[in-house]
């Protein structure tokens, strides 16, 4: 049944993993109980999500794990969703905001006390597929324990795809330790997880101020929430094109550092609407900077909704011309799936692979170097017996990565490019 876990670490790890579950929830009609409510709808694939139990109740296969218990006791009193408690791990240290208590400490000795639920999962699925993580790069225990998990993965079993889900906080950070976390958990996820789709608090704050939303977590999370709803509607209901994780990463990562994607989303419920309006920056979920369609290495459209006609070349968002290719080949692909709420609009997704991430790692790079230049704070990482060779190896991997998205896409534009490049002058 192509089954996924959920995992939540850390604060934010623990709200949007806990908003995507009632999100789920309600795509898939189940009630509260965890009960389907409309029997003959929604519950195709369910199991992708979902453990059945012997009362016919629904429990979401997940994980959530914090350094601090506030979170996890927050979670565990909600009524929205059923969350087993054996599946919630807390202490009361807190991180301290470091990567180094969340990966090789107190994090470690968390690890250890829930691998049993994980490995109770691999038995119990079938045919697991992957898993999917959500934490903030910034967090000391987000960044920490999914570092370490990652690693515990990867040696457990090479085939299942990791998909992380991390936020940025490019632009807001709360502390400097922020930048140094996000380097650092980097360069795990360039080096052993297979997607990585990019949310930025910045990002969901403008989507919040241009909506009229208030700018706080809960709606950020919401949207986070909704467009992973829409890339996972693929896995969960038959459609035009069955997805699946493998599918979405073998679609799009051509090469396999190169796999950080944009998503952006939109609600249809205007006429004279035009997808190539899900490049605009108001749908966009993290605020990468490509402008150029020729940036882009590969792209995925998600459609929903029942009025779709099936888009062909005509409606393709970005020109085949302009879109690196390979022998020839444009590197997009389509999903598309009519089942649909009855009460929610048509909707169409997009994650892009583009060189924009390279621009938004660059600030990234400007601020480690000048902290580290300087050993600022270095030492109360070492103080938790990080070595200095971790943050010197997480500086040359980020370096590649920037060069290899860099140079690999404008050595291999066609004659096109330079036209793009007048056009934006005007
Ligand atoms: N989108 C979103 N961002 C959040 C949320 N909570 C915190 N953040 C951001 O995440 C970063 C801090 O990460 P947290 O998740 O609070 O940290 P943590 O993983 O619990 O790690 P600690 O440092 O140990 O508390 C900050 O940049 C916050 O702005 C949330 O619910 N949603
Ligand atoms: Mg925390």
């Amino acid at each position: 049944m192509q089954e996924i876990i959920i995992i939540g670490i850390g604060q934010s790890g623990i709200n949007i993993g806990l908003e995507f579950i009632k999100q789920l929830n309600y795509d898939h009609c189940l009630n509260n109980h965890q009960e389907i409510i409309n029997q003959d709808r929604y519950n195709k694939k369910i199991n992708v999500f979902y453990n059945e139990n012997s009362r016919q109740q629904f429990i979401p296969r997940c994980l959530f794990l914090d350094l601090e218990s506030s979170q996890i006791d927050k979670l565990l009193l909600q009524k929205d969703v059923i969350i087993d408690p054996n599946c919630c791990f807390s202490m009361n240290c807190g991180s301290g905001n470091l990567f180094a208590i969340g990966k090789y400490t107190e994090g470690a000795e968390l690890m250890d006390k829930c691998k049993h639920v994980l490995n109770r999962y691999f038995e119990q699925s079938g045919n697991l597929q992957g898993i999917m993580m959500f934490f903030s790069t910034g967090g000391g225990s987000g960044s920490g324990m999914a570092s370490n998990l990652i690693q515990y993965f990867r040696e457990k079993d090479l085939t299942k795809i990791v998909h992380c889900n991390p936020v940025f906080s490019q632009g807001v950070i709360h502390n400097y330790l922020e930048i140094y976390n996000t380097v650092l958990i980097l360069h795990q996820m360039i080096e052993t997880v297979d997607i990585v789709t990019v949310f930025d608090n910045v990002a969901l704050q403008y989507i919040c101020n241009n909506n009229n939303l208030d700018s706080n977590y809960d709606n950020y999370n919401k949207i986070i929430a909704e467009s992973l709803i829409q890339t996972t509607a693929s896995y969960r209901f038959p459609g035009f094109i069955n997805g699946g994780m493998k599918k979405l990463a073998l679609n799009l990562i051509p090469f396999p550092r190169l796999h950080f994607f944009q998503p952006s989303y939109m609600i249809i419920n205007q006429s004279g609407w035009s997808i190539t309006n899900i490049l605009n920056k108001q749908y966009k979920l993290c605020s990468f900077q490509d402008y150029l369609p020729n940036e882009y290495i590969s792209y995925q459209i998600q459609l929903r909704g029942n009025c779709f006609e099936m888009p062909e070349s005509q409606s393709l968002l970005i020109r085949k011309d302009d879109l690196y290719q390979f022998l020839g080949h444009d590197t997009h692909y389509r999903t598309h799936t009519s089942v649909q709420h009855i009460d929610h609009e048509n909707i169409v997704g997009f994650l892009g692979n583009s060189n924009g991430f390279k621009k938004y790692m660059q600030s990234y790079q400007e601020d480690f170097i000048k902290m580290f230049r300087k050993k600022a704070y270095v030492y109360a990482y070492e103080y938790v017996g990080m070595d200095q060779m971790e943050f010197t190896e997480a500086e040359y991997n980020m370096n590649d990565l920037i060069s290899e998205y860099g140079p690999f896409i404008h050595s291999c534009c066609h004659s096109e490019y330079d036209n793009y490049e007048e056009e934006e002058e005007y």
